[in-house]
């Protein structure tokens, strides 16, 4: 049985996980063949560091997956990014940069202050508590994630803006992507797997939120998240 152990939010939407960065880390391990066993965890609260993902790796807890990947990349001498040139390096690093600080806050705004993705919210919770707790531990739980859009600064914005903030960098990374099958080379590197990681739940998701929208109707970025849901290692040995 494989000694890492990888927590992470419930699956849904047909993805392995709901989480942005869990489905980016799941897919990083995938690319790198490490073997891991997945345990789903819905409460953030139990990470080391109050987020999800995390990892348990020989009795340690590892969380943030930057510093997951780093770890693991130096064991197993895996580095998603190796023959890159110096700029296709900082190109890879920028827009995960740009998904990962930027972009997910327009996720999350999504989920938790949009009203469809409130209601899914309270759906999910639904699964979680009893019925009649529902509306509050979902009020709870989106709550505290919209106070933290709000100290960041996202939510302090108009509808429309936190739309248009979210369609730039949507239309960045398929600027980036062109014709190509990924954005930085021809095989899967760190900003894909970001890419993969903080587009797929919008890709995927039933709501109708308007960066959701967007995102769905550009059948080339459609495309390349499915080119990257079906990457396996083979890719990255062939390369
Ligand atoms: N930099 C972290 C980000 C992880 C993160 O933001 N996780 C979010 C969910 S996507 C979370 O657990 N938020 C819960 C909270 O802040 O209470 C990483 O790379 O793992």
């Amino acid at each position: 049985m494989p000694d890492l152990k990888v927590f992470t939010f419930s699956a849904d939407w047909e993805l392995p996980s709901t989480g942005p960065f869990a489905l980016k880390l799941l897919k990083w391990l995938e690319l790198a063949g490490i073997p891991f066993r997945q345990q789903f965890e819905d409460n953030p609260a139990k990470g080391p560091k109050g987020k999800n993902p995390w990892i348990e790796l020989g009795g340690e807890r590892i969380g943030d997956t930057e510093i997951i990947i780093e770890l693991l990349a130096k064991r197993n001498g895996f580095d998603i990014d190796a023959g890159l040139s110096p700029e296709q390096r900082a190109l890879s690093h920028a827009v995960r940069r740009m998904l990962e600080e930027h972009f997910h806050q327009v996720l999350e705004w999504e989920l938790f202050v949009h009203p469809e993705g409130i209601a899914w919210v309270r759906q999910m919770a639904e699964t979680m508590v009893p019925r009649p707790l529902a509306g509050t531990a979902a009020s709870l739980f989106a709550g505290r994630f919209k106070r933290q859009l709000h100290a960041r600064g996202i939510a302090r914005h108009s509808d429309e803006i936190v739309a248009a903030k979210g369609k730039a960098d949507i239309d960045a990374v398929e600027a980036l992507l062109g014709e190509k099958a990924f954005i930085v080379a021809d095989r899967p590197a760190m900003a894909d797997v970001a890419a993969y990681g903080l587009l797929m739940p919008m890709a995927k998701w039933p709501m109708r939120t308007p960066v959701a929208d967007y995102l769905r109707s550009r059948p080339r970025l459609m495309g390349y998240l499915e080119r990257m849901a079906g990457a396996k290692a083979e890719q990255r040995l062939a390369a």
